[in-house]
């Protein structure tokens, strides 16, 4: 049946074909907001061409003459940039897809068939390959993330959302996965997320489910754990499942649903013992065990709360509390919500609570398209609605460290990126601020866009940072007036810790203590902020330049703030030199960013023993052919660890920018590392994506395409600045 319209199982099930026609594709950029669209029409297609870009993301042929080969790091940088130029989208900034998690597009699916939103041919179509080509070669499942090892959770949520876009359980891959999945254990072997999801489709019953209980939310805010507290997206996650939850909502039973209750388990789906598989998870799961006391109380709610004092009123009361939580979240990010995992999960609620013809649903659904993204294996679902502020900053950023921003080449391409950022700061604090529990954002930049609006420390930073240069350099409008700028500035005051150090999105509101709390198993330290030695260097490089622009405006509160930073940072380096990083992988990372700060207040390697360290930690990891190296299992395990396929261009990159702030004094392993990187552009300019390079809590990878493109060109910059004679290759 997976050529024709002739579905036997359930009419519902969307057309599967082999492949769509990858020329049909094209990437709307609506100021910014990114959705993909399939022309099946012949005319449309001519009225609409392909771009550059397209074809760039699609995995299309570029036919792009080659280039002068490069003998100087600056030629690489100019002959990177000819290319990168090609990529800035009318809007003026850089997009691209930003996959790696392998339990986000699941979760789009699983609302959409809940929610009954009608699944084009087209994506089914190419979600299915996704997921196919994203199998493990070793056993035919899928882990957290696309380089990790089979887990139930990887492999349960992608074999149902296969089999949701109308996959048949016959299918040779699927027979394997379902072998693999029930070698883990099956589907009672899962964790939290995926035992939520199932019970949601009717999969499993929601007695296997650990409580989720809205209440948390009616307790006051001096509570020292009070979710208020949490971080951000772990928090606005558990309000949807709470309201879910509280409610046992589940979605209509469907042929599909009745199938999976046969597949998914190992033991006959009549005598599963849901409550008693509350806390069963496969090893391959349980990353972060829950603690002894989180059990202790899942099992005082799920055996005396639950059944004996939680009353009616107060379910009603809590549910009400949350919904209040989520229409709010909606209101703010007109239905984008802060990322696809809330996003789909609300869409569920307001399907629950509105009905089928509802304005929210509606709108949910038109908003989750622009987290979907087609690449060359497929459809998949990106980790945020976009990279655009964060990637256009680093952009500007690049070209301003090799010198080029006064080259009247560049200057269209800047002064649209520059226009770009002006669009998108954000110019209001979210209404009910307060009552919402969010951070003040006036005058910041989001990581993605305006629309999601989410200010983050480092992303208000090189924001700030880049609009800074750009205006200060002669023959750039000023696009941001002094006042918008000192509204960035005093956000950028309202993030700083206690400690000294930065987090993300808010300081943080309570400590590592309540990761006793964590029960999603799969990932480590989401329970509250943390400090970031990224988030804090940027802040820090954001105000100490700004300070020297404007030197009269909150000059003793930003020297008390860089000091105190700067002390943190210190503080935050390990015995061996390095620093632990939380969104780039890893040391590597974080290593170019501390030994950014400490240069900022003059402490490079002649000058500094911290400096000095954590450049020999950088040296030790040096790699004979002068690259570095560093897998994913750094950031699980804390422990430096090399990839298994050799070293890779961006960290490459990372280790010689951070040795290069710290003025390492010989430049000779410099000069190896940029040969490397040199001799990996291809003849068009571009560099080739290589390894996965970004992180979030722990365990969870997550790619920067265009990390490959600017962190090199930015490496190849300051060489060239600081070596001008050297040709290298
Ligand atoms: C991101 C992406 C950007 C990233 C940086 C700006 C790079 C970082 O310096 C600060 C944190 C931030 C904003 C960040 C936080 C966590 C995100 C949003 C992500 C890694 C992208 C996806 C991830 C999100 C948590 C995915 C959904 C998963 C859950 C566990 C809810």
């Amino acid at each position: 049946y997976q050529n024709g319209n002739d579905v036997v199982h359930d009419t519902k099930r969307p057309r599967l074909e082999e492949r769509t026609d990858y020329t049909r594709w094209r990437m709307r950029d609506d100021e910014s907001r990114h959705t993909w669209h399939y022309l099946e029409d012949d005319e449309a297609m001519k009225e609409w061409p392909q771009t550059f870009a397209d074809k760039y993301y699609l995995g299309l042929p570029l036919d792009l003459p080659k280039l002068p080969r490069a003998k100087r790091p600056l030629d690489a940088v100019r002959n990177g940039l000819e290319f990168f130029e090609k990529l800035q989208l009318p809007s003026g900034h850089w997009g691209c897809e930003y996959g790696g998690p392998m339990f986000l597009l699941p979760s789009v699916v699983m609302a959409w068939h809940a929610t009954k939103t009608p699944i084009p041919w087209y994506y089914a179509t190419e979600i299915k390959n996704y997921l196919f080509n994203r199998t493990h070669p070793d056993d035919g499942g899928w882990g957290l993330h696309i380089e990790a090892d089979s887990s139930v959770f990887g492999t349960a949520m992608n074999y149902v959302t296969l089999r949701l876009v109308g996959v048949d359980a016959d299918h040779p891959k699927m027979v394997r996965a379902r072998a693999t999945l029930h070698k883990l254990g099956g589907a009672t072997h899962g964790p939290h997320w995926l035992k939520f999801w199932l019970s949601v489709l009717g999969v499993a019953k929601w007695d296997i489910v650990n409580p989720i209980p809205p209440e948390l939310w009616l307790l006051p805010d001096w509570v020292p754990f009070a979710p208020w507290r949490w971080w951000i997206h772990i928090r606005q996650v558990f309000i949807a499942m709470s309201f879910l939850w509280s409610k046992r909502w589940v979605a209509e039973e469907t042929d599909v649903i009745r199938s999976l209750r046969k597949e998914l388990f190992v033991e006959p789906w009549e005598e599963i013992d849901w409550v008693g598989n509350r806390n069963t998870i496969a090893k391959e799961d349980n990353y972060h065990p829950k603690s002894g006391l989180l059990n202790l109380l899942n099992t005082l709610l799920v055996n005396i709360w639950n059944p004996y004092l939680r009353t009616n009123a107060l379910a009603k009361l809590a549910e009400n509390r949350v919904s209040e939580l989520i229409d709010m979240e909606d209101a703010n990010t007109d239905y984008a919500d802060l990322a696809p995992v809330n996003g789909s999960m609300n869409l569920v609620v307001c399907y629950a609570r509105d009905g089928p013809d509802s304005y929210s649903v509606k709108r949910h659904r038109e908003r989750v398209h622009e987290y979907l993204w087609v690449n060359k294996d497929g459809l998949h679902c990106n980790g945020t609605n976009g990279v655009q502020c964060w990637d256009t900053a680093f952009a500007i950023q690049t070209i301003m460290d090799a010198g080029l921003t006064e080259d009247p080449r560049y200057r269209p391409m800047l002064l649209k990126a520059l226009k770009y950022l002006d669009s998108q700061q954000i110019r209001e604090n979210v209404e009910n601020q307060s009552k919402c529990y969010r951070q003040q954002r006036k005058g910041g930049w989001a990581f993605s866009n305006k629309d999601q609006g989410y200010a983050v420390s480092d992303c208000v930073s090189e924001a700030l940072k880049s609009v800074i240069i750009l205006q200060k350099t002669p023959g750039f409008p000023t696009l941001i007036d002094d006042r918008r700028i000192f509204d960035a500035i005093d956000t950028l005051l309202t993030y700083q810790n206690p400690s000294g150090g930065c987090s993300s999105y808010e300081p943080a509101r309570a400590g590592e203590w309540m990761e006793i709390l964590n029960t999603a198993e799969v990932f480590g330290r989401i329970m509250v902020e943390y400090e970031y030695p990224e988030c804090t260097t940027a802040v820090v490089t954001a105000l100490s330049l700004f300070h020297k622009h404007w030197p009269d405006y909150r000059a003793k509160d930003i020297d008390l703030f860089v000091e105190r930073a700067v002390k943190w940072i210190k503080t935050a380096q390990r015995p061996d030199g390095s620093w632990y990083g939380s969104w780039g992988i890893c040391f590597t990372y974080a290593g170019m960013f501390a030994l950014e700060s400490l240069s900022g207040v003059g402490e490079t390697y002649e000058t500094s023993s911290s400096s000095k360290r954590g450049c020999d930690f950088l040296i030790s990891k040096q790699r004979p052919d002068g690259g570095w190296s560093e897998s994913y299992k750094s950031c699980e395990q804390m422990v430096y660890t090399e990839h298994p396929t050799g070293s890779q261009v961006v960290m490459t990159a990372w280790a010689l920018i951070g040795l290069m702030k710290a003025n390492y004094p010989d430049p000779e392993p410099i000069r190896r590392g940029i040969k490397l990187i040199m001799e990996r552009q291809q003849p068009n300019g571009e560099w080739l994506q290589e390894a996965i390079e970004g992180v979030f809590n722990k365990s969870c990878m997550i790619w920067y395409p265009n990390y490959k493109l600017v962190f090199t060109m930015k490496a190849l910059g300051m060489f060239a600045k600081k070596y001008p004679k050297e040709t290298v290759v």
